[in-house]
């Protein structure tokens, strides 16, 4: 039994005896990293962080674009033993300010052309070490890490210490960070690494981005525990990933990159005859997209659902004993989550009844980064974690996503928060008031939408008022599309009737 609780000693521990065999191939098969890059590259870094003397605890923010130098700086914070706060590469000054000053990082890790905008705000957030890392190996990180010695020892974690914080906006209000351990993210990888029955040869094509809970957790730990080989895309090509299919096993994806694969002409049963499995989740799938997905492929899409507090919750059935992939399902509770359907008043209700789901187990994150309140709020007084998400339990255990209590927009499985964009098209010269909503859209799944009031005496237009946000926040929060009304419709206690205007707006985007 290893005493040393640090996720990083679990995935090297299950590197492979042969430590010279390729561990990531650039999808282009312009590289190739070994296992032993990984692991002397990591401990580098580490070194170098290491070398900062910074109190245990410590954040390390990084907002890079997508590389294998960016998952061993992953893996080299866990190894330090320092804490990893991923930011999506959309982000720009305002919501980075806001990320840095919350978090208040001992380490910021930017793109060099962003190194301008970025260390300014951290520097003022009292950050100390601003490193850059770009997508082509250069920047400074991997100038300072080429200094250190390649050994090194993982620091040593209890279970219960932080491993990562991501940002997410939970059920209501302002971006929080979500608090998760060592055990959090080692216990649910090990879950799915048994119940998706990763199992030797298995290769995945990685094509997510990695500051998020999917490409970041889901896939990178689940190749790594099982010691399989990784085909990385610093992008989501669907033609590119459709090439690769037959060198591979697993495939992750969110519906849209369902979607685009089913664009293809090249997406046939062959390109297709040698893998084992596609996963889906992040957001709905579409039945129309799973069936036609099985069509065309022969395979059957595993649907599972999952969050930033709460790592994987839910997932359909891999081998066939443990029973069939139910398209508009999300499957089964996995082994060790504990998962219920509740009422308003916080009653569990009968088996296909719809109620709010809450759920507990090993995988269920510590608490909102210094928001003590809001975690409070957000468990019952039994500890059971409110999801926000509106569901059913059928007699067979299967669960069904019918909705969400939170006011979120999920595009292309990102997340959006109306209430964020709300508040910067209210402060838009010419607007009175906003709503924002998310309608059905063919590529995106949903799409956002605003509905803005005018000001008396102003004429604000959508075009400009859409470039103004492209300029302030991240662009896929950008609405696609802006529409100004004379007034929002209201119901008798005055609240705003965003399904009224989600049905006036549900056509928009049809072919
Ligand atoms: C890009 N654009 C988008 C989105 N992505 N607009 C709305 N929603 C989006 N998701 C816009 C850009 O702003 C740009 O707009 C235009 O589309 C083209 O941008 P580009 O970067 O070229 O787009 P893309 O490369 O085609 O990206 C689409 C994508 C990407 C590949 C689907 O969005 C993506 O990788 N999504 C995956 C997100 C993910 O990993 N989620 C997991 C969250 P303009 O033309 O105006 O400039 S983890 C999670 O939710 C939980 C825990 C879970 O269960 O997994
Ligand atoms: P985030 O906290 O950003 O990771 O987003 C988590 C949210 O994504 C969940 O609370 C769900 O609303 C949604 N989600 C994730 N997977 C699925 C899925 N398979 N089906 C429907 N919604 C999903």
């Amino acid at each position: 039994m290893n005493s040393n609780a640090n996720l990083f000693v679990a995935l090297r521990d299950a590197f492979p005896a042969d430590l010279d065999a390729t561990a990531i191939e650039a999808a282009d098969a312009s590289a190739f990293y070994t296992w032993r890059d990984l692991d002397r590259a990591t401990a580098m870094i580490a070194n170098l962080l290491a070398s900062l003397e910074l109190p245990a605890g410590s954040r390390v923010a990084v907002q890079t674009e997508k590389s294998v130098e960016a998952l061993m700086l992953y893996l080299a914070v866990l190894r330090a033993g320092l804490v990893y706060l991923p930011l999506n590469t959309a982000y720009q000054a305002a919501e980075i300010e806001y990320f840095i000053g919350d978090a208040e990082p001992a380490v910021v890790v930017c793109a060099p052309k962003n190194f301008g905008w970025i260390s300014r705000i951290a520097f003022k957030a009292g950050t100390r070490n601003v490193f850059t890392l770009d997508d082509e190996r250069g920047g400074t990180l991997l100038q300072r890490a080429a200094q250190m010695s390649d050994v090194q020892a993982p620091a040593v974690r209890r279970g219960d210490d932080l491993a990562a914080i991501l940002y997410t906006s939970g059920t209501t209000g302002r971006s929080k960070g979500a608090m998760l351990s060592h055990a959090n993210l080692l216990s649910n990888a090990l879950t799915l690494k048994a119940y998706w029955r990763w199992q030797p040869g298995d290769v995945l094509i990685h094509a997510l981005p990695i500051f998020h809970v999917h490409g970041l957790f889901v896939a990178s730990h689940g190749a790594l525990l099982n010691a399989s080989k990784m085909i990385w895309f610093s992008k989501f090509d669907a033609r590119a990933v459709i090439a690769r299919l037959p060198d591979a096993t697993v495939f992750m994806g969110v519906p849209t990159l369902y979607v685009r694969l089913l664009a293809e002409p090249a997406l046939t049963r062959d390109a297709c005859r040698h893998m084992r499995l596609f996963i889906s989740g992040s957001a709905p799938l579409l039945i129309e997209t799973f069936d036609a997905f099985r069509e065309r492929s022969g395979h059957t899409i595993l649907e599972r659902y999952g969050m930033s507090e709460t790592s994987m919750l839910t997932s359909n059935p891999c081998a066939a004993e443990d029973g069939e992939r139910r398209g508009g399902t999300v499957g089964f509770a996995l082994p060790g989550v504990g998962l219920r359907v509740c009422d308003e008043q916080g009653r569990p209700v009968r088996s296909g009844e719809i109620g709010g789901i809450q759920v507990k187990g090993p995988n269920v994150f510590k608490g909102y980064w210094r928001r003590p309140e809001k975690t409070a709020e957000e468990f019952t007084p039994d500890l059971w974690f409110k999801t926000g998400d509106v569901g059913q339990v059928d007699a067979d255990g299967y669960v069904t996503i019918v909705g969400r209590s939170k006011d979120l927009i999920i595009s292309g499985g990102y997340n959006v928060y109306p209430a964020e964009i709300e508040g910067f098209l209210n402060e838009m010269p010419g607007v009175a008031e906003s709503a924002v909503i998310g309608v059905p859209h063919p590529d995106f799944g949903e799409a956002v939408v605003a509905v803005v009031v005018a000001r008396p005496g102003a004429t604000p237009e959508a075009d400009p008022l859409i470039e103004a946000l492209k300029a302030k926040i991240a662009n896929f929060k950008v609405p696609k599309r802006v529409f100004v009304a004379a007034e929002l419709p209201r119901n008798a206690m005055g609240k705003v009737q965003k399904n009224v205007l989600r049905e006036q707006h549900r056509a928009l985007f049809d072919a």
